[in-house]
């Protein structure tokens, strides 16, 4: 007893001095650091039971934390996951979308002409005002022309690219992806950033992994919290490692992808514990969307028991691997049952930082702090856009799809296939079917795959849409569609680094890009984001390699 109350009297003196004297440090938010990966499934980690067993370093990191099965992406493509995540709302709200025809995924290749209007508030921007430093590694994906450039958008720092590393053009008319650091361009990729695509060698994981210990010791010296949104792509095709991971999966070239980013997790948790700040940082791993299994499996992943993939909104294209850690605060080797959203991120940030969300804007993202910290389980729909299309919604344990499609006949014959060995009738259908008015019900429970829709004459079904239907109606009464910023795609803006030498633009067929169209007849520079729709067109567009 003596004991204790001496040392409870010592540590009130001790308060009490570093009080009197002001030295008695500000509590400090904790650091913020978003682990992205790019197409990597639901399937690809131990801990998700992927067989080979080649991710120790994330298995430990949902050991020491928290494992949410049941998260989602909010589109299944890259440009518009990254949208959400960084402002905590569905891709539609943001303009991250196009109108060029029904159910069209859009993302920003190198011609789009749009980006990231200055009306959204990132979350970088917004972690500022409680004094956070913050930088990205990695793809951006949300406009490559310069008002669109993270440093634009309230990041502090950049290295990275603007754009998926696809190549090599080496051509004058287009340009490799360039690779930034902050404002400036430093080289291109296939360039000074070299990817050799017949061995699958580049040293970009390890240029990032070099980026943000660095950026982690220098803000742990200056005392400062940081926000880092380490944006990886190895996953993506092409596949990438470096020459010491090469050859070393069971699972190939992708195998290899995987296991360098697994180490490099490994070393970024471990350096957070060397500098003693592991405590006061929280991380979140996960993946824009699912794994590309047109590429798979020498250049894409697993989605595990999941039906599709990237692409598509069945759940193989928008459930995600994710795992939060946060020593001393999330409690250890936990799994949550919480339907968690990428755009939560968005929220849960600003509630680590003592922010609040904007209130002058609908904000999708929920806190999931209640979630982590106390196990609390929120009741929340999943909305699931392909374009401006709501394809499906998930609510509690029922999935509901109002529209079903993979991709269009003419691209399956030509051997484009986003549901590679699974053929489920009349659910992945190739016309567009809709089901607005009986919707397409799954118990993903029972039926993770969705291969057994529920009878619409069953009890269940009418329970389960008796509960959907007035979540939808409510969703869709209240949206404000943003507008539309991928609809419009011109060559002269691919590249930004010198002026545009003739001034003209000239008619080069259509683009290789999804979702976008190129103009027809030159126009004005730099051209409009196309608000009277006069140059779109509703062609389907020639899909990427
Ligand atoms: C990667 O870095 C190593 C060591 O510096 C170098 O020998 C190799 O050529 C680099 N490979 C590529 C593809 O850049
Ligand atoms: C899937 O199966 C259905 C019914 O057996 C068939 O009509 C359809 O052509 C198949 N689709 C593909 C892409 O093979
Ligand atoms: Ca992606």
């Amino acid at each position: 007893m003596a004991a204790v109350a001496v040392a409870t009297r010592w540590w009130l003196l001790l308060m009490l001095s570093a009080a009197e004297l002001g030295v008695a440090p500000a509590p400090q938010p904790p650091n913020i650091l978003l682990l992205l990966m790019d197409d990597m499934g639901w399937g690809d980690l131990g801990v998700y039971g992927e067989p080979s067993r080649e991710t120790p370093n994330l298995d430990q990191m949902a050991a020491q934390g928290m494992l949410f099965p049941n998260f989602y992406t909010a589109n299944p493509l890259c440009s518009p996951s990254r949208a959400a995540l960084l402002t905590g709302r569905l891709p539609i709200r943001s303009g991250f979308y196009t109108t060029n025809g029904h159910a069209r995924n859009a993302y920003t290749p190198q011609e789009i002409v749009g980006g990231i209007p200055d009306s959204e508030l990132l979350l970088p921007a917004l972690l500022k005002g409680a004094g956070y430093a913050s930088k990205i590694v990695g793809k951006w994906h949300l406009g490559h022309r310069p008002q669109f450039h993270p440093l634009k958008h309230g990041f502090d720092e950049w290295f990275g690219s603007p754009n998926c590393h696809f190549g090599p053009y080496d051509n004058k008319a287009r340009p490799n992806i360039p690779v930034y650091r902050d404002q400036e361009m430093v080289g291109r990729f296939y360039e000074e950033f070299p990817i050799n695509l017949k061995t699958g060698e580049a040293n970009l994981t390890q240029i990032y992994l070099q980026e943000a210990l660095e950026f982690i010791q220098r803000q742990q010296a200056a005392h400062r919290p940081f926000f880092l949104y380490w944006a990886v792509d190895a996953t993506h095709a092409p596949v990438y490692a470096s020459k010491p991971f090469l050859g070393t999966s069971q699972r190939g070239r992708y195998g290899d992808a995987i296991r360098e980013l697994d180490d490099s997790v490994g070393r970024i948790l471990r350096l957070l514990r060397d500098l003693g700040i592991a405590e006061n940082t929280f991380v979140f791993f996960t993946s824009d969307n699912g794994a590309a299994l047109i590429s798979a499996p020498r250049q894409g992943g697993s989605n595990g028991p999941f039906l599709c993939g990237k692409q598509t909104t069945f759940e193989g294209g928008m459930r995600e691997p994710a795992i939060a850690w946060w020593p001393g605060h999330i409690p250890a080797g936990q799994v949550s049952h919480q339907l968690g959203s990428i755009m939560d991120l968005f929220t849960t940030s600003l509630s680590l930082a003592g922010l609040e969300p904007p209130r002058d804007r609908a904000i999708d993202g929920l806190d999931l702090l209640p979630a982590m910290l106390q196990g609390h389980l929120t009741d929340r729909p999943i909305f699931y856009y392909r374009g401006n299309t709501l394809m499906a919604v998930t609510l509690g344990l029922y999935k509901a799809h109002f529209w079903t499609w993979t991709n269009s006949w003419e691209e399956f014959k030509q051997g484009i296939d986003f549901c590679p060995g699974q053929n489920v009738s009349g659910v992945t259908t190739h016309s567009q079917e809709e089901h607005t008015k009986l919707p397409l019900i799954f118990h993903l429970g029972r039926d993770p795959g969705e291969r057994f829709p529920l009878s619409i004459a069953s009890i269940e079904y009418l329970d389960a849409l008796r509960r959907i239907t007035p979540v939808v109606q409510q969703h869709q009464e209240a949206l404000v569609p943003g507008q539309p910023q991928l609809n419009v795609c011109n060559r002269a803006v691919m590249e930004q680094d010198e002026p545009n030498p003739c001034g003209m633009w000239v008619w080069t067929g259509w683009v290789d890009g999804l979702g976008c169209s190129q103009p027809v007849s030159p126009a004005p520079h730099p051209p409009p984001p196309n608000p009277a729709g006069v140059l779109r067109m509703d062609v389907q567009p020639k899909l990427l390699p």
